[in-house]
């Protein structure tokens, strides 16, 4: 068994043979300037700071053979994975669908809702297109990991309250056990960031644990 001994709130331990890598929603439409994350009315340069970060976890998990999986949150061309509750929420500048500096807002096949290229998967790297926030919900994730034989999971991406966090919690709730890479997450609202780790790791890891890229870098060198 490998073990993060720093993670928080105890030491995670995990089979490298059925642990993969999740990494969420690192799409240009959240990360650079003229997606949605912007047109929300966010300073996306927050989330572009942990693309090296994430490039490092991703690297590690290459080198120890674990799976990477991506996900991208995006919808089909014609938006009938859109619920209007969705599209229509809030005052957006730009909403789902419509066309922006990258292409159609998170429409999956236009620039916007590309993986940034620095964290481009590689070719055997398995993509998941989702049209809601958990990475489970009317995706073949699920179906994929069973097939991987996967047990425990480790968490990047953004965004760290939204996307992340509610994976985390599908993941959670199908058996998984969960960590969650510290440095290798981000939110528009740092508080946000903050209070989903505390909440994570609270009551004895009631979602999953913490900890740094170093750590879990170390830990998966073995
Ligand atoms: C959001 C995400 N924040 N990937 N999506 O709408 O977290």
């Amino acid at each position: 068994m490998a073990v993060v001994a720093a993670a928080r709130p105890f030491a995670f331990s995990f089979d490298v043979g059925s642990t993969a890598l999740i990494v969420i929603d690192m799409q240009r439409d959240f990360i650079e300037p003229g997606g949605f994350g912007a047109a929300l009315g966010n300073d996306v340069a927050p989330l572009a700071r942990i693309v090296p970060t994430v490039a490092r976890l991703i690297a590690a998990g290459r080198a120890a053979h674990i799976p990477v999986i991506h996900t991208r949150e995006c919808h089909k061309p014609d938006l009938s994975d859109c619920p209007p509750a969705k599209r229509g929420r809030g005052a957006p500048s730009l909403r789902i669908g419509d066309e922006g500096p990258m292409g159609r807002i998170l429409i999956a096949g236009e620039p916007g809702a590309d993986i940034v290229p620095e964290l481009s998967p590689l070719p055997g790297e398995r993509v998941i297109d989702k049209p809601g926030k958990g990475a489970f919900c009317q995706t073949e994730l699920g179906a994929y990991l069973q097939e991987l034989g996967i047990r425990s999971l480790i968490f990047a991406g953004v965004t760290t309250e939204v996307c992340v966090q509610t994976t985390m919690r599908e993941a959670n709730d199908r058996g998984f056990e969960c960590l969650l890479a510290t440095d290798a997450t981000e939110s528009y609202f740092p508080e946000f960031k903050t209070a989903t780790i505390d909440m994570i790791r609270a009551q004895g890891a009631i979602v999953g644990w913490t900890a740094t890229t170093a750590d879990i870098g170390v830990a998966l060198r073995g």
